[in-house]
Order: C-alpha cells, then structure tokens, then sequence
C-alpha cells in the first residue's frame, strides 16, 4: 500500500529528452507516488526534430499488458494519466483500461491530457477529435485541454477570457464534476520568448501530483504546477542562453532533473485569483 498513489500512465517514451512518459514519470515520483508507465511509442527523440525512429505500440498490445498485471493482481491504481494518443484504435483501448481500472478500483481518477493539436492545427488524426469528445470526455476525472483543444472538445469558439470560461463550463457540464457547479479561478504567468516541448505532459503530471494532495484546493494546486513548471521554463531559457544558444531559435529540452527542488518544493509565487 502507498500512502500517495500508484498512477498508470500510458505516454510516450524517447530515448533523448524529455516528453511523455519522459517528462511525468520523474516528477510524480519525486512527489511520492509511485508510477508504473506503459510506453505508448519508443521513439529515438521527440517528432519535433529534423527525424525519428523507433516503435509504436498498438491497442492490442496495450491490452495484453493490462491483461498481464490483471493475471498477478497487480490492477489496483489510483490514477490513470493519458498524453499524446495517435490512434483511435488505441484511444479506444485507453478507454477499455479505464473501464477495467474502475472495475477494480470505482474511486480511480482519470487525468487526460486530450492532445489533439495546437494554434489551429491538428496534430493527431482528424477521426480522433469525435471520439475523445464523445467517449473520453463524458469519463474523464480532469482535462487539461489547450485553447484549441478546449474549443475542440466544447464547440465554442474561444476569443476572450469570458469565452474562455464558457468553454470551461460546457466541459465541465458533460464530463469532469458533472452536476456540481465547478470552480473556476485563473493563474496569470508572464509569455516567455522561447518554444519548448514537454511542458504540456509535465504540467499535466504536475497538477495530478498536486491536486491529489490538496483535493480540496485546486487553487493551492495549481499555484505549486505553475511555479514549478515557471522555475523549471526560468532554469531552461537561462542554461540555452549560457551555453551560446539563441533560446528562440530551436525548441527547448526541458531541465528536468535539474529542476528537481523546484519540483519537490516549489516556492508559490504564481498565485490564483477566484472568477
Ligand atoms: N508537437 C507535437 C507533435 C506534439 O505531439 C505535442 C504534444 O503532444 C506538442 C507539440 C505539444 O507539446 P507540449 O504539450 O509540450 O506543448
Ligand atoms: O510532448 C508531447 C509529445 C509526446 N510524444 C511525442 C512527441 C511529443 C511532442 O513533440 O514528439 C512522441
């Protein structure tokens, strides 16, 4: 028995740097959970990059895991957290290990990053926007969608802050909190000149480690993610400008070992204010 978690998180694995499992593992484990993550893709380096190879792993194969731990009694989770899913026969799978997870544990929280795409764009195939939006949603504990994901997943169009609380609302209407009023409060952080990759997965990671400890605070929660997550963004931009690099000229590998105590301890300086 653990006292803080056991998460299955079922992301990316690269062998250089840090997205995906890469950048969630390291940081819920310094929050004291213990993590078991399924490799959803071994790639040599993020997508981002010039190339890649490696190793992606199909829904079935995601299955005979599950059915490997279901075999030994090894299902019981706390969590399940999602990133970055580039199929619908594998999301469609991810959706039968949340059935089976509940089966075992009714109590399991299900945090999914519904990465989709970014600025307009989609990145994931376009018959997966349908289902996350009719079958994940409606399951799904806590989203942490993008703009574009948020106007994605709700339909509306998001053009100013009060848009943006719409969306959050509609949402909140069908999945996450159905039927209790949600709260709602913003954090504002300062736009860094810089493009990094990862820091969707490891925010995500972040505010599953903190709002588990603080299930009452969601406010304190996200105020401890984004610290952590600006420490660490601060650290990266100024290690890339000390060793000779123009920080915005390429994308950004996040330092995320070195940012551990930031990690452990973040200093709350990025405060939420209540809608
Ligand atoms: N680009 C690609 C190809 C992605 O798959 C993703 C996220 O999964 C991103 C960019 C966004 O990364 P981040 O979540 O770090 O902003
Ligand atoms: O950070 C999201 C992500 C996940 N998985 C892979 C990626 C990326 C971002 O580039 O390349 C394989």
């Amino acid at each position: 028995p653990s006292e803080t978690g056991r998460v299955l998180s079922i992301q990316s694995h690269t062998v250089q740097g840090y997205v995906g499992n890469k950048s969630a593992v390291f940081p819920l484990q310094l929050l004291g959970y213990d993590v078991d993550p399924v490799n959803s893709v071994q790639f040599s380096n993020h997508t981002g990059y010039p190339t890649f190879k490696g190793q992606v792993l199909n829904g079935q194969q995601l299955w005979e895991l599950i059915e490997g731990l279901e075999a030994n009694d090894l299902l019981y989770y706390t969590h399940l957290l999602t990133g970055y899913i580039g199929s619908v026969s594998f999301l469609d799978t991810v959706l039968e290990v949340v059935k089976k997870l509940r089966s075992v544990n009714p109590n399991l929280v299900y945090v999914c990053d519904p990465v989709m795409g970014d600025e307009g764009k989609l990145y994931v195939p376009q018959d997966l926007v349908s289902v996350y939006r009719q079958k994940v949603v409606p399951v799904a504990s806590m989203l942490t969608p993008n703009q574009f994901e948020a106007e994605l997943l709700s339909g509306c169009r998001i053009e100013s802050e009060a848009d943006g609380w719409e969306a959050c609302n509609a949402l909140h209407d069908v999945g996450p909190s159905k039927g209790q009023p949600p709260e709602q409060f913003k954090i504002s952080i300062p736009r860094i000149p810089a493009y990094f990759t990862g820091t969707g997965d490891l925010m995500t990671a972040l505010l599953l480690g903190w709002s588990n400890k603080y299930p009452d605070n969601l406010d304190k929660a996200a105020e401890l993610a984004v610290s952590s997550l600006q420490a660490l963004l601060q650290r990266t931009v100024k290690d890339y400008i000390a060793a000779g690099f123009d920080p915005q000229t390429s994308s950004l590998e996040i330092r995320l070992i070195q940012s551990q105590d930031d990690i452990r301890n973040p200093q709350p300086i990025f405060k939420a204010t209540r809608f």
